[in-house]
């Protein structure tokens, strides 16, 4: 089968299809409609991708930018999936993968108008949290009741977790500081859809107004998670069990992931200070005094408490959210003392996920060079970001697949790897413009979309082949046969973690097979916030550099 990006490419985009390596001689591109010619051309010598064990060759069809529907041939190899040449061809991708957060709100009911099908009732208000022992203090003792509403279900779970909440808000919000303008224009179809704020701010400040709540006020640090004791049973929200929900342990990293979100925000907020009287003040000082607890309990890990068995997010290494949320506080605050306090020397770059942080430090520093004060060092934090996208661009350069990913990339979520690389790829375009760097980037979402060795293009709703069975309560328990739209699976996962869970059998131990369309596979299927939100970045960024 020839695997290639299931819904296209922007006309000037770097385009490029894999191909069986029996494939024989010319591989044409062919209008979809008519048949006629459209490229001709041949593939590169076929290599061995050892994630998937495949031998494939790729053809680089880059040179057609004429806009249409088209589909590859060659002989021995049949035909591809069809797909589009056209400027903004990931518009209704980009407006599906924000949706996806309203789809997952805590605590309200979606109606017909603006969820359709997936209208539902409300649930897990969280207007009566518990604070659990593992959280208690003086001023707010065990079981003491606190309104800690709204906010996103983290996955497939209705949880909502700090750590994760993190950097998702902060993708978003960086998706918005970076490219205002193709946001503004934005409409979802959300209830706030229409106000003065763009949707995607909307949709921030619906987790954001939560994770205010996660702050004790008393003394600034911030909660791990809201959360039952156990996973709800696969029903929708309104039919979860009425057991207690909990705040849970404060940690270093979920009050520090706290602070960068929160400083952050308070500078994205800033221009709507009218339409949102004294927030972004509010939010400054609750990031500082975020700040100013782990300062003072710089290294208490994150540990589930006896009795409580939900997702963990358990992170014991605080250098890369010290870094972030230094970073932010910095460009949000002007204080030059937040700059000395990152340390930016040794702060390294890495593909950014829940666990480590560094590179969002990165992203904003880059985003922000021209107007930092004089003590940041703009050659450094260039360094850093071309440095890391070098790397991915030498992996891709060699990939036989065309791809940045491989071996350990392929994790739990490794489809928010893909993309995070593409964002990090992004990055050092926006500073340099070298042309190698949006290709990888592009290649990262051509990855997502279907040139990948399970052929499955991993947003829900899109693409010929698509995901149909989500580990996610609301498309498990719901009427509709389909899955909620615009949600990414997680991807194909080499630990097969859910092995004992799954009746469905994984058809390879090989990772980049390791994936089930089965919504037992709460490994390699369940979706996830950190995993939309890169989703929403990089289908923006590719939309506007090709010219939407
Ligand atoms: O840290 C170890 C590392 O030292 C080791 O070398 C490596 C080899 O397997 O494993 C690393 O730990 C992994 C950890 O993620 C950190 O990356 C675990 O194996 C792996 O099981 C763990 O996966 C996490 C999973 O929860 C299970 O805890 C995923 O990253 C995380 O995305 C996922 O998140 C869940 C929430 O808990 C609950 N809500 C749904 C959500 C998505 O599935
Ligand atoms: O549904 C849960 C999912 O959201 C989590 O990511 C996953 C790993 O923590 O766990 C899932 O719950 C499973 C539990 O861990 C084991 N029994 C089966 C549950 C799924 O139905």
């Amino acid at each position: 089968a020839i695997r290639v990006n299931q819904l296209g490419f922007s006309p000037q985009a770097h385009k490029v299809a894999v191909l069986p390596a029996g494939a024989g001689g010319e591989v044409q591109v062919i209008d979809a409609a008519s048949g006629a010619l459209a490229w001709r051309g041949r593939a590169k010598p076929a290599a061995t991708w050892k994630e998937s064990g495949e031998a494939v060759m790729l053809a680089d069809f880059s040179a057609l930018t004429r806009p249409g529907e088209y589909r590859i041939r060659a002989d021995g190899a049949g035909q591809s999936e069809r797909f589009a040449v056209r400027a903004g061809v990931y518009s209704e991708l980009n407006r599906a993968a924000l949706k996806a957060f309203y789809f997952n709100r805590s605590g309200m009911a979606l109606d017909a108008d603006h969820a359709g099908p997936y209208a539902r009732a409300a649930g897990h208000p969280d207007t009566r949290v518990l604070v659990h022992a593992s959280a208690a203090s003086k001023a707010r003792p065990e079981g003491t009741v606190i309104a800690s509403a709204k906010g996103w279900y983290d996955a497939g779970d209705y949880n909502k977790y700090i750590v994760n909440s993190g950097i998702s808000t902060y993708t978003l919000l960086a998706a918005f500081e970076h490219y205002p303008g193709y946001f503004a224009r934005k409409r979802t179809g959300i209830p706030e859809s229409g106000n003065r704020l763009p949707d995607i701010l909307d949709e921030a400040l619906w987790n954001l107004e939560w994770m205010l709540t996660m702050q004790d006020p008393h003394d600034g640090g911030v909660y791990n998670k809201l959360t039952n004791e156990r996973f709800d049973g696969i029903v929708m929200p309104a039919q979860a069990s009425a057991e207690p929900r909990y705040v849970v342990r404060k940690g270093t990293a979920a009050t520090l992931d706290f602070a960068a979100t929160m400083a952050t925000a308070a500078r994205v907020l800033k221009p709507y200070e009218r339409q949102l009287p004294g927030l972004p003040a509010k939010m400054l000082r609750a990031a500082e005094a975020a700040w100013e607890w782990a300062r003072a309990n710089p290294a208490v890990a994150f540990r589930n408490p006896a009795g409580v068995v939900t997702g963990e997010y358990g992170d014991a290494s605080f250098d890369d959210e010290f870094a972030w949320a230094a970073a932010e506080l910095y460009i949000s605050s002007g204080k030059d003392s937040y700059y000395a306090a990152m340390q930016p020397a040794g702060v390294t770059a890495s593909v950014p996920q829940w666990a480590d942080v560094r590179a969002l430090a990165w992203i904003s520093l880059a985003h922000h060079r021209n107007s930092l004060s004089a003590v940041a060092d703009r050659k450094l934090i260039a360094a850093r970001v071309d440095g890391l996208a070098a790397s991915l661009a030498a992996t891709w350069r060699s990939s036989a697949y065309g791809v940045p990913m491989q071996g350990g990339d392929f994790v739990w979520g490794s489809n928010a790897v893909a993309l995070n690389q593409s964002m990090m790829l992004l990055q050092a375009y926006r500073l340099n413009g070298k042309r190698d760097y949006l290709d990888a980037a592009q290649a990262g979402l051509d990855y997502i979309l279907g040139r990948n060795a399970t052929g499955y293009a991993f947003v829900t709703g899109f693409g010929t082949r698509q995901v149909m069975h989500p580990h996610h309560r609301p498309s498990m328990a719901g009427k509709v046969a389909a899955p909620v739209p615009g949600f990414l699976a997680g991807g194909p996962h080499a630990g097969q973690q859910d092995k004992g869970d799954c009746k469905a059998a994984y058809p390879s131990a090989l990772p980049a097979l390791s994936y089930i369309d089965d919504d037992c596979s709460y490994a390699s299927n369940e979706v996830a916030i950190n995993w939309n939100a890169p989703l929403v970045y990089v289908s923006a960024a590719l939309d506007v550099l090709g010219g939407a």
